[in-house]
Order: structure tokens, then C-alpha cells, then sequence
């Protein structure tokens, strides 16, 4: 099955005509603590692994759709985009995807998009994106569809999209179904209130490689990439749930930071290699660790990019920003 039938087996029983000219939905950008690496099918994004992210509350992207026009348009942070461009093509392509109709012209849109973190820069834009979109199409024609079934809709245009449904801490599975019908996201009863996300930005530009054809580069050619994947599953997502529900933020830490690092190093085996990561990147990391040898609890993750989030506890917070003035600090759990 091609991801264009498994939409309208999803949606042909319900709405097929926008209910609404006007709608407005937010969603959370979210960071991976047990990362999404691999995909056992690219066409559907289902993942070789399930994932475990924290959404990061107030930061993400709002997204209104307005029915009516005569021809598309795209708005990202109040600039005109074109629709044709990459960026463009990828969003309106999910739109058509989304086309509840098998045969009808979907009505044109004006899409607009409102972020507050950097477009493109491992802070995982397409994922708040791309959740905020699948929530708008949904209000627009009132499908009643579950935040786990729009999860799976939302997948299908960036995978870590899917964890962008939920707040706090989100499980992603990666199901076994060839069609991904057991593959979704779901919020998971945990709450923190303590937990604090730094964000340590290092660049803010486009990155050389996408995330989706650095994952296909290593999927297919790291050696590595099969044990870091079993990895991920089989200890470190149940040992960090679990250190989750005991609150032991060491083990938490530690357990985050090495997945990091060994999505890292499995990149960095694939052929070609690829290195997200600056200069000053790795300078941050080792201040990281200095400050932990020096008794300071806090680690690290990385993503697609350079930029690095710390993690930390609440009343750590003056100790890391007087290591880490710049850093932005979010709380997950707060209001
Ligand atoms: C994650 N990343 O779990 C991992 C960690 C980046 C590093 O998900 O091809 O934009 O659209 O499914 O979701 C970034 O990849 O990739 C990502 P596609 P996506 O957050």
C-alpha cells in the first residue's frame, strides 16, 4: 500500500469538504531523548525503532489555514514562500496527500505558518510544522480523528512530527504492520515538573545535509547502524522510561546523552560520513562534562544540527547559567 491509499482509507469516511474558512491550531516542537534514526520503510516513515521525545511546551509552531482563494499560498514567520520551492513543494505535497477526496480538486489554501524557534536548524521545525498542519486539517474538516490517528497522518510528513501531537514526554512506536497501522505516537503518563531543556545555539543556518537523507545514508551504510537501532529499543528507551518514573536524573542524563552520541557515531561510520557538529559544538560538550566532573548535573543531547540542549533540574538552573549564559531555557511542564 502507497501512502496516497492509506490516507483515504483513513479519511474516505469522513469530511471530504472544508467545514471551516478559517482555522488555527498549535503545535509543540519536541526533542528526542531516544532518537529517530533509520527508517524500515521511507515511502510510509515508519521507523527501524521506537523513539522517546519531550515536546518542548510553549515553543513551536502555530499554523492557520484560510479556504477561499484562487490560487495556494505560504506563509513561514510572515514570508511569502514560494510554493514551488523545496520547502513549498514538501508542504503542499502532505496537503494533496491529505486530500480527503480520491478524485475532486482540493480548494486552494492559504497556509501560514508562525514559528519561534529557527526554521531548518535541528530544532525540529518540520515536526511542530508539520503536527500544527495535520491538527489544522483536521479542524478544517472536522474529521473525527484521535491525536494518536493524526499522529499518523502527521508522520507521514516528517516522522518526528508524530511526537509533536502531545506535550510532556511521548513514546513514538515503530510498530512491526508492513502498512504501519501499529506504528504512532502517544503521551505517556510521566510528568516532571522539574526537568529543564537548555538550548545551546551554536549556528543558526540550513544544514548541509537533511535529516532525510542523512538517515537513508547511514540506514544504508553504517555498519554500526543495526546494533545502535537494538540499542535504542531494547535497553535504552525501557531504562529511560524507567528512570522517567523514578525520577533518577542521572541514569535519565546518561541514558539521553550516550543515544546521542552513538546516533552520532553511527552517522559518522556511514559512507560518506556525516558530522553535525561544529567546532564549537564539541567545545560545549566538553565544558559539559567539566562541569559535571565538577559535581554540576547536567548532560546533554544532540540532534540533526549543532546546536546543543542541555539537561538539567530546576535548581540547577543559576549554576547553568552562570556556565551557560546564552542558553534558553524551557520548562516542558510549565504553564
Ligand atoms: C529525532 N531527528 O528523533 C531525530 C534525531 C533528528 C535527529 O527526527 O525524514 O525531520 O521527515 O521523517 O523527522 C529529524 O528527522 O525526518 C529527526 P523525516 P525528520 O528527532
Amino acid at each position: 500500500m502507497n501512502a496516497r491509499d492509506w490516507v483515504l482509507s483513513q479519511l474516505t469516511p469522513h469530511t471530504h469538504t472544508p467545514q471551516e474558512t478559517q482555522v488555527t491550531c498549535y503545535a509543540p516542537s519536541n526533542i528526542a531523548l531516544i532518537k529517530y534514526w533509520g527508517k524500515r520503510n521511507p515511502q510510509l516513515n515508519l521507523p527501524c525503532h521506537s523513539s522517546l521525545s519531550i515536546s518542548l511546551n510553549n515553543k513551536g509552531a502555530h499554523c492557520t489555514i484560510t479556504c477561499g482563494g484562487d490560487h495556494d499560498l505560504l506563509l513561514i514567520n510572515e514570508n511569502i514562500i514560494d510554493t514551488q520551492s523545496a520547502h513549498g513543494r514538501r508542504l503542499f505535497d502532505f496537503i494533496d496527500l491529505l486530500h480527503p477526496h480520491p478524485t475532486e480538486p482540493r480548494l486552494k489554501m492559504n497556509v501560514q505558518f508562525n514559528l519561534n524557534i529557527p526554521v531548518a536548524a535541528g530544532l525540529a521545525s518540520s515536526a511542530c510544522i508539520f503536527a500544527a498542519l495535520t491538527k489544522s486539517l483536521r479542524d478544517l474538516y472536522h474529521w473525527p480523528l484521535s491525536d494518536i490517528q493524526c499522529s499518523q497522518l502527521a508522520r507521514l510528513g516528517s516522522g518526528s512530527a508524530s511526537r509533536s501531537l502531545f506535550n510532556g514526554f511521548v513514546q513514538w512506536h515503530c510498530g512491526q504492520n508492513q502498512h504501519g497501522t501499529d506504528c504512532y505516537a502517544e503521551a505517556l503518563p510521566y510528568q516532571w515538573p522539574e526537568l529543564r531543556l537548555g538550548i545551546v545555539m551554536v549556528c543558526n543556518q540550513k544544514k548541509s545535509i537533511s535529516s532525510r537523507d542523512a538517515m537513508q545514508q547511514t540506514t544504508q551504510t553504517s555498519p554500526d547502524f543495526s546494533n545502535y537501532s537494538k540499542q535504542s529499543e531494547c535497553h535504552d528507551l525501557p531504562a529511560i522510561k524507567q528512570a522517567i518514573i523514578e525520577k533518577d536524573f542521572k541514569t535519565f542524563g546518561h541514558i539521553a546523552e550516550q543515544n546521542a552520541i552513538a546516533m552520532h557515531h553511527t552517522m559518522q561510520t556511514a559512507t560518506p560520513s556525516i558530522c553535525y557538529s561544529l567546532e564549537k559544538s564539541k567545545k560545549i560538550q566538553q565544558h559539559i562534562e567539566h562541569c559535571r566532573d565538577q559535581g554540576l548535573d547536567i548532560y546533554y543531547t544532540q540532534d540533526a544540527g549543532p546546536n546543543i540542549k542541555l539537561l538539567f533540574l530546576d535548581h540547577n538552573t543559576s549554576d547553568v547559567l552562570s556556565q551557560f549564559p546564552s542558553c534558553d531555557i524551557i520548562e516542558p511542564f510549565g504553564k
